[in-house]
């Protein structure tokens, strides 16, 4: 089924500009579900989906996981990144060479180069979940840029400016889109709409989300 969905696509891919400097490049992932799907499962048997809580005490609606050197952590403290996953108390799960190579080549891409990702964050989305708008600024190095897969049922990505009250556009991501932005948009304000529900071949009624970033 996946294969009949992806062979629409036909190879096509295209990119568009959303602000600046940052970019959706369209359907480049579209044919990669299969080994994408395996890579999760092996990642999410060593470090699971959970929910986390907010500082404000709210539990986050996004399912999230995560491999490479950093995962990102949020719970009454805060927001942070942290080397051991605090539910196994283990070291999250190296990232694979697939998800490195995929990070890197995307943002390569987008005219980033020597793109060197540390953390992948795995989000799943059920119907219904969003991501509030938010910042990413708990990473150290705010010159790599961030690179956003989407696999999945289609979202709507909010995309703003450097401050919260600034206008956000939507944009429409679906699966194989994969949103880059750095340099003067790297700190802009962003979030993920309520997912409507809707189904996929491959990915059944869930979005999934992978997320690179240089955090060390
Ligand atoms: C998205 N996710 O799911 C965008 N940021 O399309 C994020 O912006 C994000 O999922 C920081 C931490 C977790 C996230
Ligand atoms: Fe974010």
């Amino acid at each position: 089924m996946d294969d009949l969905f992806d062979f629409i696509n036909n190879g096509e891919t295209w990119v568009e500009s959303i602000s600046d400097d940052a970019v959706v490049l369209r359907q480049f992932l579209s044919n990669r579900s299969a080994e994408l799907s395996a890579t999760i499962k092996d990642i999410e048997q060593q470090a699971p989906f959970r929910h986390m809580k907010t500082a404000g005490g709210f539990t986050m609606s996004a399912a999230i996981t995560g491999c490479g050197d950093y995962g990102w952590i949020s719970d009454r403290r805060g927001y942070r990144y942290s080397k051991v996953d605090p539910i196994t108390e283990q070291p999250w799960p190296e990232m694979p060479k697939l998800l490195f190579d995929i990070g890197q080549q995307c943002a390569l891409e987008a005219g980033y180069k020597d793109f060197k990702p540390d953390a992948c964050l795995i989000n799943r989305y059920a119907p219904k979940s969003k991501m509030s708008l938010h910042q990413d600024k708990d990473e150290k190095d705010f010159t790599a840029p961030i690179v956003s897969v989407s696999l999945g049922v289609p979202a709507t990505f909010l995309f703003g400016g450097a401050q919260r009250s600034d206008k956000t556009i939507k944009v429409p991501v679906s699966h194989g889109d994969v949103v880059v932005w750095g340099g003067e948009s790297r700190l802009f304000f962003h979030g993920v709409s309520p997912i409507k529900p809707s189904y996929h071949p491959f990915w059944g009624d869930n979005r999934i989300n992978i997320t690179f970033r240089t955090a060390g």
